[in-house]
């Protein structure tokens, strides 16, 4: 009898497995953002994908305030039916403080989205005020001593992670990997004219030098995201997913309309960015090649350089057949650590991330089914 039992509890896991969507575990993500309009766009990736679980958003100042970047995410979670994702407000100005921000408007509009408060989902209010009490330093810290595989993504400057590693340095041992959109490796710049430096790195030199000394990342530096766009362009249509006349696509095509046009006008094209560093989060896939390089951050206050990624070359040897950096040495003299820099990514993947993440009939089922069958080893 009790072997009858078992084995029809056998049979039961058996249809249970195969009617399970199959694939990888959840993936647990901590995005730490500042909230502009390409920001959003990688967030829906995150917030969509199934076998992703959002454990918290964290802003931090950028392109915007810590503030609006919060209401900026506030917008997009009730957009999505996400607003049970807690949001924490961090760091409101650099480690080296640079004062009042100046927010870009000819690229981003007054709010970091464009400027389009009465497009659906209106600004509301209460978008300002539904951030969690706590900060999002703490929350950092807290969050990654409940969840033991947190992966990290940073999507603004690093003032919020770098804040947390200096005040819980065991922080770099609790995450499982952290993936950052900024910096660069061959110098290529987004930022004020005469700049060599990447904005968000450039925002907080100091913060990304502690979290580039601190721990092993993997970067998509913008001298992948502005080499590539050309190249990619000719398969992908970058803007595919804003033409897909549903509430969400409508949502996203409003908030980038004016840096779409700002980006024509300056002949760019408005490629993936914050979405690759999203992607390659909850898959590594994404990233179709890799460098390890040694790496550290400019520093000097003066230099035209500052906040650029200085790159020990030679702390690898080159693989000319494979077109590749062999790592020779973890941590170099200089104490630069290893850092992973994604030099080309699956731009076609990330468009079809999209494409289901504006097309809720295409997105696969979200529910996990309970998959705790503990019970058959009696
Ligand atoms: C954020 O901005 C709103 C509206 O300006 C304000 O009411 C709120 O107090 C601000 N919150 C913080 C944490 O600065
Ligand atoms: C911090 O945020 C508030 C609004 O939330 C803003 O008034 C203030 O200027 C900000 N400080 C800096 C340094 O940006
Ligand atoms: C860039 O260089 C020019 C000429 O050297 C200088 O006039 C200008 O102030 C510089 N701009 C910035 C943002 O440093
Ligand atoms: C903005 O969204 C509305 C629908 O809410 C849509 O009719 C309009 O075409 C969108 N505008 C842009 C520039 O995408
Ligand atoms: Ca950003």
């Amino acid at each position: 009898m009790i072997k009858f039992i078992i084995l029809a509890l056998y049979l039961i896991q058996t249809v249970f497995s195969i009617s399970r969507p199959v694939g990888t575990p959840t993936v647990k993500l901590i995005i730490d953002t500042d909230g502009v309009y390409d920001d959003l766009r990688g967030l829906t990736i995150a917030l969509t994908r199934p076998n992703v679980e959002v454990i918290a958003i964290t802003t931090v100042h950028g392109g915007v305030t810590a503030n609006q970047s919060a209401a900026n995410v506030a917008r997009l979670l009730r957009a999505l039916g996400k607003e049970s994702v807690p949001v924490f407000v961090g760091a409101n100005d650099s480690l080296d403080p640079k004062g009042p921000i100046v927010v870009w408007e000819d690229l981003f509009g007054s709010d970091g989205i464009g400027g389009v408060p009465d497009v659906y989902p209106k600004t509301l209010p209460s978008d300002y005020t539904v951030s969690q009490k706590m900060d999002a330093v703490d929350a950092l810290i807290q969050l990654t001593k409940s969840n033991n595989d947190i992966v990290l993504v940073g999507l603004g400057p690093l003032t919020n992670i770098a804040i947390a590693l200096r005040k819980d340095p065991t922080l770099a041992k609790r995450i499982q990997k952290v993936v950052i959109m900024g910096g660069n490796y061959l110098g290529v710049g987004n930022s004020a004219f005469n700049s060599t430096a990447e904005f968000n790195f450039l925002m907080d030199p100091e913060a990304a030098h502690i979290v580039l000394s601190s721990l092993h990342t993997t970067i998509v530096p913008w001298d992948t995201c502005f080499l590539k766009a050309p190249e990619y362009n000719e398969d992908v249509d970058f803007e595919e997913s804003l033409h897909q006349k549903t509430d969400l696509s409508y949502f996203l095509s409003n908030i980038t309309a004016r840096g779409r046009q700002y980006n024509k006008m300056i002949g760019q094209i408005y490629a993936f960015v914050d979405d690759v560093a999203v992607a390659v989060a909850v898959d590594s896939k994404i990233a179709l090649r890799c460098v390890k390089l040694c790496a550290s951050v400019e520093l000097e206050k003066e230099a035209t350089t500052r906040g650029q990624v200085t790159v020990d070359w030679l702390s690898t040897k080159y693989d000319s057949a494979e077109r590749t950096f062999k790592t020779i040495t973890d941590k170099n003299d200089a104490n630069w650590l290893m850092q992973t820099f994604v030099t080309e990514y699956d731009a076609g993947k990330i468009n079809q991330m999209l494409l289901e993440a504006v097309k809720p009939s295409e997105r696969k089922n979200n529910v996990q089914l309970d998959n705790d069958f503990s019970f058959i080893t009696l």
